[in-house]
């Protein structure tokens, strides 16, 4: 069992004498159904493994997916495989807690794919009809190993054999993905220790390399996804639809936010029902914030009312059943109109958005399009007076002395969007920062400025207002293409979007 544990009450039971368990498992209809399509992905998805074989031949590489986590004593949060597991896979939403990959290293070079999950349990097994975490009849049918071979094009075995399957003659090396299943890399870690008492290796120096070993392997593997292929570009593509869509139904749901007061858990909740109605469900947690709590880069608690007048950030996106994410900033004005203002920030916003999307092309860093769209950012700040007395341009865009304009935009602009919304994350800095735009790649470019309200280096009129405006581009071999380009963008846009939506 590599799910978190749960509390189990004492005070219920299911029967568990001859009589009943002879009975409940008899009567059903025989399962006849057809065999699990081959997933549109599969092919992909082998692709992608072959790259890994390829880099690590003759090793042992285990990538699990993650189990179960209890939320609140016997019940536990929504289950959603590690990203490595998913790429690796293709399986996406539908993937079994505690299912483990194995690219397991063939004699005559190569590596063949092992799945290991728990799969549908008979209905003669106590499992069945008392297991209220796994029993198909408390949480519905698992596929069979057969259902999962045939969709995904991968050899399928009963999770009760990893244990034995993973010591089998581990001399080659073995590397695991250690923070999607701590208990997986428990079990490796052991394995291991058993072979180095046999082999009698010094145990201390040997762990550090072993734990090299394996950050390598999660390093390697969240790079794998800097340059998507065609199916996940097209999953990009739907993702983005999918939350474009649900920015209407928010727009369309505003004048209610407003009239039925803590607004913001209105709009969110208007955006969870899309996610979850078109996708899995959020990419993350969704940010809905109003008036003054837009300057709270990561305001998730969306517990504020909704005022008319105000500019209202929401940053949102939906995360589809393959699992890919968009990852979208709208800042509305509440009641269809900018003041002027309003209009004034968000339009240097826009520019300097603008000016990122303009510096993502192949052979420009990744670092370019941040440094682009803060030198708008910091021209305008220096124009409207905000930069201390004295202060040129120049100086404040000097990274090693300067930077008094990140007061008001203090994160970066850009970061790679995949199935994870911050992809890649574990690349270092050369490959992220410093790396070179490739056509591929998707990311996103998210300018803002940010004035608190109690904020007395900012013009008084300027208080209050915060302004985001995000997009999500992939990198094409000239340039870039805007993948959420349908949705409205500039000011006058987005009030004519937003009439429209009232309109009809
Ligand atoms: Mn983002």
């Amino acid at each position: 069992m590599m799910s978190d544990d749960q509390a189990k009450a004492s005070h219920r039971g299911i029967p568990q004498n001859t009589e009943f368990r002879e009975f409940i498992a008899s009567g059903w209809a025989n399962d006849d159904r057809a065999p699990t399509p081959r997933a549109e992905v599969a092919e992909y998805a082998a692709q992608r493994r072959e790259t890994v074989s390829q880099r690590f031949p003759s090793e042992r590489l285990v990538i699990p997916a993650g189990g179960l986590k209890v939320r609140s004593n016997d019940t536990d949060h929504t289950f959603r495989p590690h990203t490595a597991f998913a790429h690796l896979t293709g399986i996406g939403a539908a993937a079994e807690p505690d299912s483990v990959l194995v690219l397991d290293p063939r004699p005559d070079g190569g590596h063949e794919a092992i799945l290991y999950f728990r799969p549908l349990a008979p209905r003669d097994s106590e499992e069945f009809y008392a297991d209220s975490r796994f029993g198909e009849f408390w949480v519905g049918p698992r596929p069979t190993l057969a259902d999962m071979e045939s969709q995904l094009g991968l050899t399928a075995r009963h999770l009760d054999s990893l244990k034995d399957d993973l010591a089998k003659d581990v001399g080659a090396g073995l590397r695991v993905v250690r923070l999607s299943d701590p208990r997986v890399a428990d079990l490796v870690h052991s394995i291991r220790d058993q072979a180095r008492l046999a082999e009698s290796v010094q145990q201390q120096q040997e762990a550090e390399a072993q734990a090299e070993a394996d950050e390598e392997l999660a390093r390697y593997l969240s790079g794998l996804r800097l340059v998507k292929d065609e199916w996940e570009i097209g999953e990009m593509r739907a993702a983005i639809a999918a939350t474009h869509r649900a920015f209407e139904g928010i727009i369309a749901a505003l004048p209610e936010a407003v009239r039925k007061g803590r607004g913001e858990r209105w709009i969110e909740g208007v955006f969870g029902l899309y996610s979850r109605h078109e996708g899995n469900g959020v990419g993350y947690e969704s940010i809905c914030a109003s008036g003054d709590h837009a300057n709270t880069i990561h305001w998730t608690k969306n517990t504020g009312d909704i005022r008319k007048g105000d500019l209202m950030l929401i940053d949102a996106g939906i995360e589809i059943d393959s699992l890919y994410t968009a990852d979208i900033t709208r800042s509305l004005p509440v009641n269809g109109h900018f003041t002027d203002v309003q209009r004034k920030i968000y339009d240097a916003v826009f520019e300097a958005q603008q000016a990122g999307m303009d510096a993502v092309k192949p052979g420009n860093k990744f670092s370019d399009i941040h440094a682009a769209a803060n030198e708008v950012i910091a021209r305008r700040l220096h124009e409207w007076g905000l930069l201390p007395e004295g202060v040129t341009l120049e100086q404040t865009l000097d990274r090693e002395h300067g930077g008094w304009h990140r007061r008001w935009m203090v994160h970066g602009t850009s970061h790679h969007l995949g199935m994870d919304v911050h992809d890649c994350q574990l690349l270092l800095r050369k490959d992220y920062m410093d790396g070179e735009l490739q056509p591929g790649m998707v990311l996103t470019v998210e300018p803002g400025l940010y004035f608190k309200a109690d904020d007395l280096l900012a013009p008084a009129e300027f208080r209050g207002i915060g302004v985001r405006i995000e997009d999500n581009v992939l990198v094409t071999p000239d340039g870039c293409e805007n993948l959420s380009a349908a949705m409205p963008r500039t000011s006058g846009e987005v009030e004519e979007w937003m009439a429209r939506i009232w309109a009809s």
